[in-house]
């Protein structure tokens, strides 16, 4: 039998076969070839009759994230927040660049609008070619455009724990009950309600996955391409990249580069441009068998 893994965990792979779920384990060969099935995963599966199984194959994949783990995906909503927990840009970029490198749409989305409303950030990245969404949970705002941005998508909610990625599910779809967690005012962060990765259906057919939100930690963990790559996930750096004087020009310090002079022009945003760097910084140091 087909289907499709919409919940992973401890151990458990559950897919839904269209007719049911099949709660299932993974095949050992899985292991050995260091495979881990992915939630949105379409995958084979052998059913018993009390309901339980085993996934025998994953079938190819459109794309695979680790964090969130998932597979699959057409779009990527990236929530942020102005409010506390306030995201880091760094942190938006890291994951678009991520999608980017995959061929996965993003969608910026900046919660809790009702509180605090970084207008500055709404603009950097309308500005560098995403649809940006200014969007509350609590009163409603934002919530029918982000619906039509997503109707008929399979799409993976993604940000650090406490923006509200489930509280926005909850919106989308009164008859879902995700858990919500409050945020500790003190440590200015989310308290990692979400704990697994689960794939949704919403009314109209879009498939929505609620993700574990990201810890700072993560931070450091890179896109995973080489450094000359890097170039190519920032989608508004594309204008100026044959313009630079070097060829190979790693749009950092050098000379007569392009995408310096655009960020000196105001054309490419300072934090924008920033995180370029320290993911540059970041991927100079991936060995070559640690690149994705
Ligand atoms: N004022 C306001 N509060 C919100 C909004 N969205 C979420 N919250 C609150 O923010 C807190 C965190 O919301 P969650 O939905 O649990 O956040 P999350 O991103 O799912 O967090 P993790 O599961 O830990 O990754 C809760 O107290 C929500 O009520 C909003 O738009 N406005
Ligand atoms: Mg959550
Ligand atoms: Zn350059």
């Amino acid at each position: 039998m087909e289907g499709i893994i919409f919940k992973s965990l401890s151990g458990f792979y559950y897919v839904d076969c269209g007719g049911g779920t099949v709660t299932c384990r993974a095949r050992g060969k899985f292991r050995h070839e260091k495979v881990k099935p992915l939630v949105g995963d379409r995958v084979e599966v052998t059913a018993r009759a009390d309901g339980s199984g085993t996934v025998d194959v994953v079938l190819p994949r459109k794309n695979e994230f680790q964090r969130p783990a998932v597979a699959n995906i057409d779009l990527l909503v990236v929530v942020a927040s102005g409010a506390i927990p306030i995201t880091d840009p760094f942190l938006i970029d890291r994951v678009v660049a991520m999608a980017e490198r995959r061929g996965c749409e993003s969608v910026i989305c900046f919660n809790k609008w009702d509180l605090e409303q970084p207008a500055d950030l709404y603009e950097t990245y309308c500005r560098a070619g995403f649809p940006t969404l200014r969007v509350s949970a609590e009163t409603g705002e934002g919530m029918e455009e982000l619906s039509r941005l997503i109707a008929g998508k399979v799409c993976a909610f993604t940000g650090n724990s406490g923006v509200g990625k489930s509280s926005i599910l909850n919106a989308l779809e009164p008859t879902f009950q995700l858990q919500v967690g409050d945020v500790s005012e003190k440590l200015g962060r989310g308290r990692h309600t979400t704990r697994h990765v689960e794939l949704f259906r919403l009314k109209n057919g879009t498939v929505v996955a609620d993700t574990p939100g990201f810890s700072s930690f993560e931070e450091e963990d890179g896109v995973g391409c080489a450094p000359e790559e890097l170039q190519y996930a920032f989608r508004e750096f594309a204008p100026y990249l044959d313009r630079c004087r070097f060829v190979g020009c790693a749009h950092v310090k050098e000379k007569d580069c392009a995408v310096l002079e655009a960020l000196a022009a105001g054309e490419i945003s300072p934090t924008r441009h920033a995180s370029y760097v320290r993911l540059y910084e970041q991927a100079k140091e991936v060995p070559e068998w640690g690149r994705k």
